[in-house]
């Protein structure tokens, strides 16, 4: 590496070569230093929040370092490198994650106090990095602290939204959805003017034929809009590696307006075009679990994708080989179908505009990406309309086609004369509108198509892509159960109980090796071992009751069972069953005599969790919520037997301190819809038990921890058909008891009854697709079971440590290696360079 300065100049680079702070007081220095000059502050009126940018700018320079560094290695090295490209990444706050990563948290922590300040505070300053809905946008975060981790070289690819999921406000038991502009201060973003793509829509297509008579495609006219990237370094955890998040964001191509229009005193169109231009990188769309078809959004994912490719080809053309070696050199994982116009965006770039022969071309293509799908749900699955394609990106449409053509061909050799066959999986859906179907064009253009649990992977080969299946093998359908960084989610959520494990394991090599938790299953009757077990989970609770008190008002008493559903708010995760079963329980201690109610358990119900601005259903759910909670907190016969809570604006970073303090987290999605959770993980390894539905990954933590650990009820996946089936064609009756609840509401006890008939009707009207009253009973009973196993405290917590130890499975790490070995075909590069200064605390 040093040899490529120049011999003159050499002495005088490596002279000065900078090398972030090694110790206390090179951290003072550094933190003193930006306070002073890059923050312009005098270190006399320094507040948390000026503090918070010092020492956030102080690790950043570490970490660019390092980045630095980790880059001129891969390059070096010339080996094969992933591309994870999603067009969210929910990252949260990255101090915390950066100190823990590069190990200098109680060098910060020491230095902080020394200056005056608690690094808890300085902590809560960051403004939390959202760019992403839930589970999908999170799992990508985890991954990217995985790859880096284990050394892998990867790149994420993202778009840098200027607004992230909005800000969640409850008023009056509503939400009121708050616009998230986060980019004031972003200390751990790097700016790179000087690395840009300009990006092409609309116009038409020209066909040119050479003197060979080969006919060439040229997409002309329409206009540019400019990508400039951002790069976010992205530390692993006890190594010197820092991979790279490159988020792109838009402007206008031409320059900053249209001095044009603007010196004829046009003044307002003249800066449209930069407006516009910079709207398609302006906002995160806040549905998940949904496809709603917005030219806007297939702008932004054209965006995106068309400047993620021209990047990852620049690069590989640098080494001026073969583009045959293509896919032994890049492999591309699309995060769900958002990114799949890269697929066709390659096969573009070879054959219109490197002239490579299309059969050629496609077979790198395929080569080149894997896919994952995330859900099974219909409303979920995108499609684009075959005249919006037209209009934005004709050539792409012309390709599609192709791709097709080709790929229809070959079923009918495999399949001759099978008709139906060819329409149910045709690219182009042949409805009215024509449709593109972007799942199949992922599953056609890609090597490798993945599920993210077991019974999700089943699911996908034997339902919505069950025809591919038969076309192409099973072989190219394969699971890869997800997985989260322990990292964030146990040592920094949790850092005594990961103290307290580390005594167990005999070092913080859990962290690196989930695995090792099984060693403190040894302990599990371990007095001491216990005791300091429930004395932090107790701490925890105390914490989450007053950031209880803080948020909702509402008074919480910590030694309660603290019972959580946390996660976006959707019919198919069931909200709405869970808050059925708290009426369901206040109906029954309301009907206690005074004496029987001495006898009951003490709980919380903890809510939390956005619903898209255009979900009314869910919308509806979190009224509900807030409207018993209004009801059952102030009734005097009830006290402290239950409360019911709605957490405002879940993010990352209130989800650190609710995970590690719940008993119970419910995990209760009808049977077969929830594709994998990931939550349900987190739970787990922070000490809490769950109660769950035979869903997703629930069933895989199951078999890990045992079933006498979990409380699973409700029906089955194989049923569900047959269940809805007999809604709509047989008689449907409802739960006796979930009757009551539907008759109390509607009696008006929580209010408006209008506001909550929604709720009722589809349950009792309309078929009950999520299966709530077939599922309530059994809900209930286990509740039950749960209050009886919670009374017995030993036992409670031998489950709990139990559970703990068992969860080594369920690492990203563990995910992320699965990948690399079967999909991507990528090895981790060595760190030369002794990562001691960055050993785990
Ligand atoms: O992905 C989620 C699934 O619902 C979870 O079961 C799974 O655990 C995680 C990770 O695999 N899917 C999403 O979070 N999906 C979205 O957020 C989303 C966003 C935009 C458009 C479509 C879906």
């Amino acid at each position: 590496v040093e040899a490529s300065i120049p011999e003159p100049q050499r002495e005088a680079w490596l002279k000065h070569q900078v090398n972030g702070f090694k110790d206390k007081d090179g951290f003072e220095e550094n933190v003193v230093r930006h306070v002073e000059t890059t923050l312009a502050r005098s270190m006399f009126n320094c507040d948390e929040h000026a503090a918070y940018s010092a020492c956030a700018l102080a690790f950043r320079d570490r970490l660019i370092l390092e980045w630095n560094r980790t880059q001129q290695r891969q390059t070096f090295a010339d080996s094969k490198r992933l591309y994870y490209l999603s067009l969210e990444f929910l990252m949260g706050r990255a101090l915390d994650n950066a100190m823990l990563n590069i190990g200098q948290k109680d060098v910060a922590k020491a230095g902080l106090a020394e200056l005056g300040f608690r690094i808890e505070d300085i902590i809560e300053q960051e403004h939390d990095a959202a760019l992403g809905n839930g589970g999908l946008g999170r799992l990508a975060a985890c991954f990217l602290d995985s790859l880096a981790s284990l050394n892998l070289p990867a790149w994420g690819y993202g778009l840098r939204y200027r607004y992230g999921i909005f800000k969640q406000e409850i008023i009056d038991g509503y939400q009121v959805e708050v616009p998230d502009y986060w980019l004031d201060f972003n200390p751990w973003e790097f700016p790179r003017h000087d690395v840009t793509v300009d990006i092409q829509f609309y116009g038409h297509v020209n066909r040119t034929q050479g003197e060979s008579g080969k006919t060439t495609a040229h997409w002309e006219g329409g206009e540019m809009v400019r990508a400039v990237a951002f790069d976010v370094p992205i530390p692993g955890y006890a190594t010197t590696t820092t991979n790279n998040l490159r988020l792109w964001s838009s402007k206008a191509a031409s320059g900053e307006f249209d001095f044009q229009k603007f010196n004829s005193g046009d003044y307002e169109s003249s800066v449209a075009d930069q407006q516009r231009a910079e709207t398609i990188s302006a906002v995160l769309y806040p549905n998940d679990n949904l496809d709603r078809g917005k030219e806007l959004r297939l702008k932004q994912q054209y965006f995106w994708v068309a400047a993620s490719l021209y990047d990852i080809v620049r690069r590989f053309k640098k080494a001026k080989r073969a583009w045959s070696e293509f896919p032994e050199q890049v492999a591309i994982q699309l995060n769900d179908t958002h990114p799949t116009l890269a697929i066709v965006e390659l096969q573009r770039i070879l054959v219109d505009l490197e002239g490579l022969e299309w059969d050629d071309a496609w077979n790198i293509v395929v080569n080149t990406f894997g896919y994952t799908n995330h859900t099974v749900l219909p409303e979920a699955l995108e499609k684009w309309s075959v005249g919006l394609f037209q209009h934005l990106l004709p050539r792409h449409l012309q390709i599609i086609y192709d791709i097709n053509l080709f790929f229809l061909q070959t079923v009918e050799r495999a399949f001759p004369n099978d008709r139906e066959l060819l329409a149910r999986v045709s690219i182009i859906e042949e409805s009215q509108p024509k449709m593109v179907r972007m799942a199949f064009l992922a599953i056609v253009g890609s090597h490798k198509v993945n599920g993210v649990a077991e019974l999700h992977s089943d699911l996908i080969k034997t339902t919505i892509f069950k025809d591919f299946v038969s076309i192409f093998g099973p072989d190219k359908f394969t699971n890869v159960t997800n997985g989260i960084t322990p990292r964030r989610w146990l040592h920094q959520a949790n850092p005594r109980l990961s103290d307290l494990i580390a005594t167990k394991v005999g070092s913080y090599d859990f962290l690196k090796d989930l695995t090792k938790l099984n060693k403190i299953e040894l302990s599990v009757n371990d007095k001491q071992f216990r005791k300091e077990w429930a004395e932090i989970k107790l701490a925890n609770k105390v914490r989450l009751a007053k950031h209880i008190q803080e948020s909702a008002g509402v008074t919480v008493n910590p030694t309660s069972l603290f019972d959580v559903q946390v996660k976006r708010i959707h019919e198919y995760k069931r909200q709405q069953l869970n808050i059925f079963g708290v009426i369901h329980r206040y109906l029954t201690l309301k009907a206690m005599s005074p004496e029987e109610r001495k006898k009951q358990l003490p709980r919380v119900s903890i809510f939390g969790g956005k619903a898209a601005p255009g979900y009314w259903m869910a919308k509806q759910i979190i009224h509900l919520i807030n409207s018993v909670g209004v009801v059952v907190n102030n009734d005097a016969d009830i006290g402290d037997l239950l409360k019911v809570v709605f957490l405002e604006d879940y993010n990352v970073s209130k989800a650190e301190i609710i995970t590690p303090a719940s008993d119970i987290s419910e995990h209760i999605s009808t049977a077969g819809t929830e594709a994998s959770g990931t939550s349900n993980m987190k739970f787990v390894l922070n000490g809490g038990l769950i109660i769950g539905t035979c869903d997703g990954a629930n069933i895989e933590i199951t078999r890990e921890i045992g079933e006498n650990n979990i409380f699973l009820f409700g029906n089955l996946a194989e049923d569900v058909e047959d269940l809805r089936h007999a809604h709509t064609y047989g008689s449907h009756t409802i739960d006796p008891d979930l009757a009551k609840v539907f008759a109390t509401i509607e009696q008006g006890v929580f209010g408006s009854t209008q506001d909550f008939s929604g709720m009722i009707t589809a349950v009792r009207d309309h078929g009950d697709f999520y299966l709530v009253s077939d599922d309530f009973h059994s809900y209930i009973e286990t509740q039950a079971l749960v209050d009886e196993a919670y009374r017995d405290q030993e036992e409670w917590i031998t489950k709990c440590i139990t559970s703990v130890s068992r969860m080594g499975f369920f690492s990203s790490d563990r995910c992320i290696n699965e990948y690399a070995e079967g999909i991507w075909n990528i090895e981790p590069l060595h760190v030369e360079r002794d990562a001691g200064v960055r050993k785990g605390e």
